[in-house]
């Protein structure tokens, strides 16, 4: 940080310098007049709004005029809204929110037959849920890079995994095994979107079982969910996915390897006291019962190896998921154990594949394990023992390269293209940067405050950016104007290529608490400005066969109901008049026939709930009973022309 003792003036005589300058070799303009008037106009606005130097810095490292795009997308988690949250760097405009879990009437999402399908697919064992605890969102990759395509996120409550489309910014799958009844470890995606990681959390009986927890050991257990996604389809395939069966040990969050590390998989416990609370029945309660040991386990999984005893067969069945036993996976050499200390957090692998860096937690230190020490035991079976479900368990000396010593709760460690590893230090309240090569704390930068997660530009890639850091924090305090108890979590981005490291800008979150978030470039988003051919469902990725065409709109009565197939143009609906009888079951095929860039209709029935967000081209279905006779105006919901208001109808129920 500048110092900002130093009088602002004094300083702010170079800063308008500079910008003069700036001004002057831009050539445009006269050089002479920026110097004088928007020279003095500079510092008499810092000295009306009370600004340092090092915050007009962080203006103009940030401010980004109007028409000018960002240089990076932030996607973070919605938290418990259950959405996606889009971001751009370095500006920290919200883009949008993605509607994910849980329905986002801008969108129209969950209000058309097709996303509300979408929704119900992650109904669980048949109980809709209608929030999310939305965790880790991850990028689809090729080659361990973000490749732009798809974006893949983990609901904790759930234990649901759900798949969006980059090419629309859309939904397109929300699944469940059925096997685990809660996740932390997901969504992580192995170097080639082969899978999607979904690692439980608190242990239970897997497929949704009934057991007393006093039957912890022997029945309860964790899994780790191999979600096999097809590129082509741009679907994850249940048929082709497993779960491999874990301990009771509470696994927490997890990477997939890289480079030298490509094949396996990384996840960290909490838990090898294998407590289960109960403090009102004599035993310790579950935050002191899992922190007694000194040492966890860190999971090993070699999941090409996995991969093959599934496709010989070696799995049983649960809720029609195919499993791959615990004592299989032990056995067969698919899972093995690293010791670690007490209760760590992250688990990030860094660029070079080889570093796996684990957070502490409740130990001062980043344990830095090498992958390649750890391969050569696995491979010599050089085993200090077997845990109790006979899991062979390596040397915590031999497989380490060293030790960080951090500060207070290091959880989660993101990279740069420099060698530095970056630790979010919970307790401490800071970023700690670090060398990788040798193991020392170069500096540390203040977050405001509780930092959980941090982010890093295209920071979980084999090649990271640098540049931007953003820091999750979970606690805003004092940082922005009170809005009442519930407060909204600080994103805070921190400029990366200067030492020390420079915060730019804070940015609440208003919408539940986001965990994770990555951070992609720009350019390698290729989303349509418009959905062609007319008549696109989003969620099909096809030409709706319903799809309603201009000049052969018609209402068609049925067995099954009364079909109406309505076009949308500014500015009006053909037709705008639809007559039923009460207690028809009505079906709408919508399609807005529009080409034009942002020329979007919405299409709202208020007292039947039906409110849809029509794009350029996109067609949707909706069906409902017309059980309330009566006069329910239609119309749309976007301002898209000047008669906008004028786009409207009637929808007549005749008793
Ligand atoms: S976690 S603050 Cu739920 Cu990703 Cu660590
Ligand atoms: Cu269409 Cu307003």
């Amino acid at each position: 940080m500048m110092p900002r003792s130093r009088p602002l003036l004094a300083r702010a005589g170079w800063l308008v310098a500079g910008l003069a300058a700036a001004a002057c070799s831009s050539g445009s303009g006269n050089p002479g007049a920026a110097q004088t008037a928007g020279g003095g106009a500079v510092a008499d606005l810092m000295k009306a709004r009370g600004l340092s130097e090092a915050d007009v810095t962080a203006a103009l490292k940030t401010y980004t005029p109007t028409g000018r795009h960002d240089e990076y997308l932030l996607f973070g988690s919605g938290g418990h809204s259950g959405q996606v949250v889009v971001i751009g760097l370095p500006s920290m405009r919200i883009l949008k929110y993605i509607g994910v879990f849980t329905p986002e009437p801008w969108q129209g999402w969950g209000f058309d037959d097709a996303s509300k399908a979408v929704l119900a697919g992650g109904n669980r064992h048949g109980k809709e849920q209608t929030w999310a605890d939305t965790h880790h969102p991850a990028l689809s990759e090729t080659k361990g890079d973000y490749d732009g395509q798809y974006l893949f996120i983990g609901d904790k409550a759930g234990a649901r995994v759900a798949v969006i489309d980059l090419k629309d910014f859309t939904t397109k799958q929300i699944i469940s095994s059925h096997v685990i009844e809660s996740d932390h470890g997901a969504a992580f995606v192995t170097p080639n979107t082969e899978y999607i990681v979904e690692g439980s959390q608190y242990p239970a009986p897997l497929g949704g079982e009934y057991a007393d927890v006093s039957q912890f050991k022997e029945k309860y257990r964790g899994g780790a969910v191999f979600w096999k996604f097809d590129r082509d389809k741009g679907r994850i395939d249940p048929a082709k996915s497993f779960v491999i069966e874990l301990p009771p040990y509470v696994q927490d969050l997890s990477d997939a390897g890289k480079l030298g590390s490509e094949g396996f998989v990384f996840m960290n416990s909490i838990n090898t006291e294998l407590a289960y609370g109960g403090n009102m029945e004599g035993n310790p309660p579950m935050e002191s019962g899992m922190s007694q040991n000194d040492m966890d386990y860190l999971h090993v999984i070699d999941w090409k190896k996995a991969e093959e005893l599934v496709a010989a067969g070696k799995t049983k069945e649960v809720k029609g998921f195919k499993v791959l036993p615990l004592e299989v996976a032990a056995a067969e050499g698919v899972l093995h154990f690293v010791p670690e200390p007490k209760s760590p957090h992250g688990v990030d692998v860094a660029p070079n594949g080889d570093d796996i860096v684990v957070g502490g937690k409740l130990d001062t230190h980043a344990t830095v394990y090498s992958f390649k020490k750890i391969k050569a035991l696995i491979d010599a079976k050089k085993y200090t023992s077997k845990d109790p479900y006979g899991v062979p368990v390596l040397s915590f000396e031999e497989t380490i390269r060293g030790q960080a010593e951090l500060g207070l709760g290091p959880l989660h460690t993101v990279y740069d293209d420099k060698g530095f590893a970056y630790t979010s230090l919970f307790l401490e309240t800071v970023v700690a940067k670090w060398s990788l090569a040798d193991l020392k704390v170069v500096e540390k930068i203040s977050s405001s405050y509780n930092v959980g997660h941090l982010t890093a530009a295209e920071g979980d890639t084999v090649s990271p950016d640098g540049r931007y850091l953003v820091a999750m924090n979970k606690w805003a305090l004092d940082r922005f104007n009170p809005v009442g108890p519930l407060l909204p979590q600080n994103f805070q981005l921190v400029d990366l290529t200067t030492q020390p490291m420079q915060l730019l800008y804070d940015l609440p979150i208003p919408l539940g608490e986001p965990h994770y978030a990555q951070i992609i470039k720009a350019d390698k988003l290729k989303p349509h400005d418009i959905y062609s051919p007319i008549g696109y469902d989003p969620i099909a990725d096809a030409k709706s066969p319903d799809a309603a065409e201009g000049g052969k709109e018609r209402v068609e009565r049925r067995p099954d109901g009364v079909h109406v197939y309505m076009t949308l143009i500014r500015s009006h609906f053909t037709p705008d008049i639809i007559r039923v009888k009460q207690g028809d079951k009505v079906f709408m095929h919508v399609t807005n026939i529009e080409q034009a860039h942002d020329a979007t209709h919405g299409f709202a029935i208020d007292s039947y709930n039906i409110n849809l967000s029509l794009e350029p081209g996109e067609h949707n279905d909706v069906t409902f009973v017309a059980d309330r006779p009566g006069v329910f105006p239609l119309y749309c919901t976007e301002f898209c022309s000047a008669l906008h208001l004028e786009m409207a109808g009637y929808l007549l129920v005749e008793p």
